[in-house]
């Protein structure tokens, strides 16, 4: 799936802006036929955000259920004989969508787009109704998983093991768009080098037969360094300047499809980043170098608009990302908006992108580890056939759309899912197989947490890169850093010897309330998390296969209420606001030292 573009033969408009919105308490929308009209006792919602915090009311915040979203589109008479689709960046969780009358698209996982040809539904020159009902229910067949539980007073609940609130709505931008009837449906690129000529292999793929298929590329200054015909093909370019952490150089492909008299019937333009990754032994290696990945795992997250996409506080995220030193990140719990995707390929910032696979583990709740007796999560009621079957989807999708950036180094297709149980091994070979079938470029790998370590996990060995999270002197022995710094440095040197392959701590951190001091150490002090983090380093200074460490979290977010939770998750190296607790300046000299 191309995303939408302007270009000589494309034409795009952004539906973004306020829409009416209604709740769907009692569960009749869709009887009803709510689409059918304009929504009635509506009120105004901006897109792209979370519906959950606009208004200071918890019903809205804590819904469970559909939510009405609806705006009306002018189309335009000149878009007859062009085929017109509508897209959604994301809709969270779910989304059934009509125009005017006619039902044209339903779609599962909040964090992917999707899209529907509407052409025969649109009426030229007129307003058009587009209504969406976005439903934000998780159960055991959706990723990520939850449940809903109904209490005795009839309320609805939406219960889930992840950490992070259950933010609903129309997460980013919408849009109306145009192609042609015969066009481009998608392109493929993939990397390498000879000597220090890029070689660049494309595909296109269209909606039917041209008569000719031709790509030019042009270096950043838009001066073309070669070309080629046919639908498949390669590009050498001599001297290529290769896309690298902290230099994000770009090409752009200009995929075309032509007549026989040499008409151009459509065009794409597609950005490049010449650039090879590889897992060699213990070493993560980016154009042959070794790499140490330095950053976060991050949400997308910010006050009162939840999981909407910001340019503002994107723009102000990688300016934080620049001053403490980070050169990477993990999408952690999902995959986030394109934009932010789009700013990392250009600025040289390396991602490890990761699916919506988060919560399961029915071991870990909220992200607190349970310590009684160990359940198994995998069952035809709990993660069964059908969590795979959508967790498979989610993989597909999430490679589709990422596909052809330079930035995304590594893809992670779960978050500290149950690791022991042998249906794990079941039920995680096909995802490792699929994700490597459709794309043998990138190592493929999964964050593991300390309920499986070294001798009880049994998958480990199906994957590329040993991701870690791991909470010594928080979870496990709360205070006890001497315990912390023993006990981190015998388990990695236990991973590192059964696996020889590389290890990324994927998160590690301790909650703190900012603006709690201490002059002793103590858990939630800004002091104790200064402290923890260089436990942590001491030990990965000290241990070669580690080749990464990714501080949880970036900034503090929105939880599911929880008495382990003050006003969310306290793990953030930024307040929510974006402000830095001490142990930001403490990161930023341990990791601008090392560039
Ligand atoms: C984890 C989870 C993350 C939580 C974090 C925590 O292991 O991966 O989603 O937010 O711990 O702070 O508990």
């Amino acid at each position: 799936m191309l995303r939408p573009q302007d270009g000589p033969t494309r034409e795009r408009r952004s539906l973004t802006g306020l829409w009416r919105f209604r709740l769907d308490a009692g569960g009749t929308g869709r009887t009803e036929g709510w689409w059918r009209a304009q929504l009635a006792n509506a009120v105004d919602i901006p897109v792209p955000a979370s519906y959950n915090d606009i208004y200071p009311d918890a019903v809205v915040r804590d819904h469970v259920g559909d939510a009405w979203y609806q705006t009306s589109v002018w189309v335009p008479d000149r878009w007859v004989g062009q085929r017109v689709v509508l897209r959604f960046d994301a809709a969270t969780h779910h989304a059934t969508v009509w125009v005017n009358n006619t039902e044209v698209a339903q779609h599962e996982g909040g964090y992917t787009p999707f899209e529907a040809d509407v052409t025969a539904h649109l009426q030229p020159g007129a307003e058009n109704r587009v209504t969406v009902a976005v439903n934000n229910e998780l159960s055991w067949s959706t990723i990520p998983p939850g449940t809903v539980e109904e209490l005795p007073d009839g309320r609805r609940v939406q219960r889930y093991l992840h950490d992070f609130f259950n933010y609903a709505g129309l997460h980013r931008p919408v849009w109306l768009y145009t192609t042609p009837l015969l066009h481009l449906s998608d392109i493929t690129v993939t990397t390498t080098f000879d000597d220090t000529t890029g070689v660049i292999d494309y595909r296109m793929d269209s909606s039917g037969e041209a008569a000719r298929c031709r790509v030019v590329l042009r270096d950043a200054a838009g001066d073309e360094v070669a070309t080629a015909d046919g639908a498949n093909g390669t590009l050498r370019v001599p001297d290529v300047h290769p896309w690298a952490p902290g230099d994000g150089y770009l090409y752009e492909l200009e995929a075309s499809l032509l007549s026989t008299s040499g008409e151009v019937l459509d065009s794409y333009r597609q950005t490049v980043g010449v650039r090879t990754v590889e897992v060699r032994g213990q070493q993560f290696l980016i154009n042959g170098d070794p790499f140490y990945f330095k950053g976060f795992g991050k949400h997308e997250d910010a006050a009162v608009r939840g999981k909407g996409h910001d340019d503002v506080l994107m723009v102000h995220d990688f300016a934080l990302l620049d001053w403490i030193g980070a050169n990477s990140f993990r999408t952690a719990h999902y995959p986030f908006a394109e934009e932010i995707l789009d700013y990392a390929d250009r600025h040289g910032v390396v991602v490890i992108g990761e699916t919506a696979a988060v919560g399961l583990n029915l071991n870990i709740g909220g992200g607190v580890f349970s310590s009684g007796r160990r359940v198994s999560t995998f069952a035809p009621d709990r993660v069964s056939d059908d969590t795979q079957r959508a967790h498979l989807q989610a993989i597909r999708e999430l490679l589709a759309r990422d596909k052809n950036r330079p930035s995304v180094v590594l893809w992670s297709v779960a978050n500290e899912p149950d690791d022991v149980p042998p249906e794990a091994r079941d039920y995680f070979a096909p995802l490792a197989a699929e994700t490597r079938r459709l794309d043998p470029t990138r190592p493929v790998a999964y964050a593991n947490a300390l309920l499986g370590p070294p001798d009880e996990c049994v998958v480990a060995d199906l994957f590329d890169v040993l991701m870690l999270n791991r909470y010594y002197g928080w979870y496990f022995g709360p205070g006890d850093l001497a315990s912390a710094e023993t006990a981190l440095e015998t388990e990695l040197r236990q991973w590192a010897e059964l696996h020889h392959k590389p290890i990324i701590i994927t998160e590690y951190g301790a909650d703190t309330y900012p603006g709690l001091r201490s002059l002793v150490p103590s858990p939630w002090t800004e002091e104790f998390q200064t402290e923890i983090l260089d436990v942590y380093h001491r030990v990965f200074d000290r241990i070669d296969a580690v080749v990464g460490e990714h501080v949880w979290t970036f900034a503090d977010f929105a939880t599911a209420p929880g008495v382990f939770r003050v006003d969310g998750n306290k793990k953030g190296i930024f307040t929510r606001d974006r402000r830095p607790k001490t142990a930001a300046f403490h990161l930023r000299i341990r990791w601008r030292k090392s560039e």
